[in-house]
C-alpha cells in the first residue's frame, strides 16, 4: 500500500492537493483537497447589487465572463429586467460568453493538459529546422525547457510526427488564445473582467466595424480548431486508448444550459438555450433548482452534512474543524454528487436529442470506432471539450450575423430607481460546468450572496453520507503503472479542467505550511 500526495497539482488553475492510496497498482482511496479560502460571498454582503457583476468576476481570470453572466442573470431576475433585454443584448452576451468558452477550452488542452501526453522536449530535437518550433528549440539549446520540465518521465507515447504536430499546436495555441481574448474584448471591452455585461443586457453598441472585427478573428480561431485542435485530440486518443477506459466519474451529470435563445420568463433555467439544461442519471430529467444543496460535513465551515439550499446558506469558516479536509463545499442535486462540464453538457444534450450535438458525437464515434460509453473517461472529457469548442465557434459565426447595428443592446432603466428588495438566481453553464449565483437584495444592498461554482461540484469532498466527489470517484480504481511517475492520476484530475480559484471563491493570514512540494 502506498500513499501518493501531489500538492499542488501543477498546470491547473489555482491550488489543489490530491492524496491517493494505491494498492496492487490501483487507486483504492482518493481525497481532493482545496487548500484555500477566499470569502467572496462575505465581500459582497452590504455592497450595492450592481457591484456583484464586477466583483464576482474577480473570482477568476479564466472564466470571469461566466461570473458576469450568472451575476447579471441573477440581477435581471431580482430587478425584473429579464423580459426587457433587447435581442442585440441577448446575442452580444452569447458572443462574449462564447469567446470565453473558446479561449478557456483551447488554453486547457494545449497549455495545461496536453503536456501530460506530448513530449515537447523530444519535438524540439526531432522536428529539424521547422520554423514553427524555433523558439522551443532555442529554449532547449540554452537548457531552459521550462514550462515543459520538470515533469513526470516515462509515458510519452506519440510517434515523432504526431508529437511534433501537437507541439506545434501548443505554440500556435498561444497566439490563438490571444485572438480569443481580442474576440471577447470586441464587445466585452477587455479580457479578463469584461465591462459590458450588465443587468438588462450589455453596454457595448453594435456597429458593422465591430461585427467585421469579430468575424475575421473568429474565422482564424475556427481554422485552428478544425485543422489543429480536433486532429491533435484524435492523435492523443489513438496513442493512449487505455485512457478511454480510465477515469469514469460518478456517472451522474448536471447541466444548467447555456446561450439564451430568448430571454422572456424570469427564471434563467426556464429559457430555451442552445445547449439545454438537464440532469442525467440513467434517465434525463429537468433540473429542479429547489433540490440543489451544499453540505459542509468535510469542509472547513461551521455546519454538518445537512444539505442547505444556496439561497439560505451561511458561509462561516472553521479552519480547524475536526474531520474536515477541504475548503470546497459539497454541492449536491437531489442529495447526490453530479459531474459538470463539457462532458455533462454533451451527454445531456445528446440524450435530449440535440441534433448538432448528436451529429458531432456520432461523427466522432464512427471516425474512431468507439462506443458512447468511452466518452465517460479521461480522454472522453477532452474529446467532449474539443467537440464543444467547434460547435460553439461555428454557432458564433451565425450569431454575429444576427446582430442589428444601431439597435439597442440594453434595457433602459434608472439605476437610482431599481427595486430596493428582491431576489434572483442566475444559472448558466460556464466553460467548466454548471454555475449558479443566488442574490438577495434588501434596503438596496446585497443582504446575501452565494456562488456554487462548477469546480466545487467536481472537486467536492465527501458529503455527510460519505459519497465522494466526482474527481475523487474518478480516481478510484485508476491503474497506476509507476508510483514515482503517477501520470494516470494527474491525467484523470486534469481532464476535469479544475479551477480552484473559482471553487473556493484569503489564504489564512498566517499562511499555511504545505510541506514539501512535488510539482508536476
Ligand atoms: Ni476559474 Fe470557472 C469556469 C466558473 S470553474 S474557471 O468555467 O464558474 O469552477
Ligand atoms: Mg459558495
Amino acid at each position: 500500500m502506498a500513499k501518493i500526495t501531489i500538492d499542488p497539482v501543477g498546470r491547473i488553475e489555482g491550488h489543489l492537493g490530491i492524496e491517493v492510496t494505491v494498492e496492487d497498482g490501483e487507486v483504492k482511496e482518493a481525497n481532493a483537497i482545496a487548500p484555500m479560502y477566499r470569502g467572496f460571498e462575505q465581500i459582497l454582503e452590504g455592497r450595492h447589487p450592481l457591484d456583484a457583476q464586477r466583483l464576482t468576476q474577480r473570482v477568476c481570470g479564466v472564466c470571469p465572463t461566466a461570473h458576469a453572466t450568472a451575476s447579471s442573470l441573477a440581477l435581471d431576475e431580482a430587478f425584473g429586467l429579464a423580459d426587457r433585454i433587447p435581442e442585440n443584448g441577448r446575442i452580444v452576451r452569447n458572443l462574449i460568453l462564447g469567446s470565453n468558452f473558446l479561449q478557456s477550452h483551447i488554453l486547457h488542452f494545449y497549455a495545461l493538459a496536453a503536456l501530460d501526453y506530448v513530449d515537447v522536449a523530444r519535438a524540439a530535437q526531432t522536428a529539424g529546422d521547422d520554423p514553427a518550433l524555433a523558439e522551443v528549440r532555442q529554449f532547449a539549446e540554452r537548457g531552459h525547457l521550462a514550462p515543459f520540465v520538470p515533469r513526470y518521465e516515462g509515458d510519452y507515447r506519440l510517434d515523432d510526427e504526431a508529437n511534433a504536430a501537437a507541439a506545434k499546436g501548443y505554440v500556435r495555441a498561444l497566439a490563438v488564445r490571444r485572438l480569443c481574448h481580442e474576440l471577447l474584448a470586441t464587445f466585452g471591452g477587455k479580457m479578463p473582467h469584461n465591462v459590458a455585461i450588465v443587468p438588462g443586457g450589455v453596454t457595448e453598441q453594435v456597429t458593422e466595424d465591430k461585427m467585421l472585427a469579430f468575424r475575421w478573428r473568429l474565422q482564424e480561431i475556427r481554422k485552428f480548431i478544425e485543422d489543429c485542435y480536433l486532429p491533435d485530440i484524435l492523435r492523443v486518443a489513438g496513442a493512449y486508448a487505455d485512457h478511454l477506459e480510465q477515469g469514469r466519474g460518478c456517472g451522474r451529470f448536471l447541466c444548467y444550459g447555456v446561450f439564451d435563445e430568448q430571454t422572456e420568463g424570469s427564471g434563467s433555467l426556464q429559457r430555451p438555450r442552445t445547449l439545454q439544461q438537464g440532469a442525467l442519471n440513467g434517465d434525463l430529467v429537468d433540473v429542479d433548482i429547489t433540490q440543489i444543496t451544499e453540505d459542509v460535513a468535510h469542509s472547513y465551515f461551521r455546519g454538518n452534512g445537512d444539505g442547505v439550499h444556496p439561497s439560505q446558506e451561511v458561509t462561516d469558516p472553521e479552519p480547524h474543524k475536526e474531520g474536515a479536509y477541504s475548503w470546497a463545499k459539497s454541492p449536491r442535486l437531489n442529495g447526490e454528487a453530479h459531474e459538470v462540464g463539457p462532458l455533462a453538457r454533451v451527454l445531456v444534450n445528446y440524450a435530449a436529442g440535440n441534433e448538432m450535438v448528436k451529429t458531432a458525437v456520432d461523427g466522432l464515434l464512427s471516425a474512431t470506432g468507439l462506443q458512447a460509453e468511452a466518452l465517460q473517461s479521461t480522454l472522453g472529457r477532452h474529446a467532449a471539450r474539443a467537440l464543444e469548442t467547434k460547435l460553439v465557434a461555428d454557432l458564433m459565426a451565425e450569431w454575429v450575423l444576427q446582430l442589428t447595428p444601431g439597435e439597442p443592446t440594453c434595457a433602459e432603466y434608472d439605476v437610482n430607481e431599481l427595486p430596493e428588495q428582491g431576489e434572483g438566481a442566475g444559472l448558466s453553464d460556464a466553460p467548466r460546468g454548471a454555475l449558479g449565483h443566488w442574490i438577495q437584495v434588501e434596503a438596496g444592498k446585497i443582504a446575501r450572496y452565494q456562488l456554487v461554482v462548477p469546480t466545487t461540484w467536481n472537486v467536492s469532498p465527501r458529503s455527510g453520507d460519505g459519497e465522494p466527489g466526482p474527481i475523487e470517484r474518478a480516481l478510484m480504481s485508476t491503474k497506476v503503472a509507476d508510483e514515482q511517475n503517477p501520470f494516470e492520476v494527474v491525467r484523470v484530475v486534469r481532464s476535469f479542467d479544475p479551477c480552484l480559484a473559482c471553487a473556493v471563491h484569503l489564504i489564512t493570514p498566517k499562511g499555511k505550511d504545505l510541506g514539501s512540494y512535488r510539482v508536476c
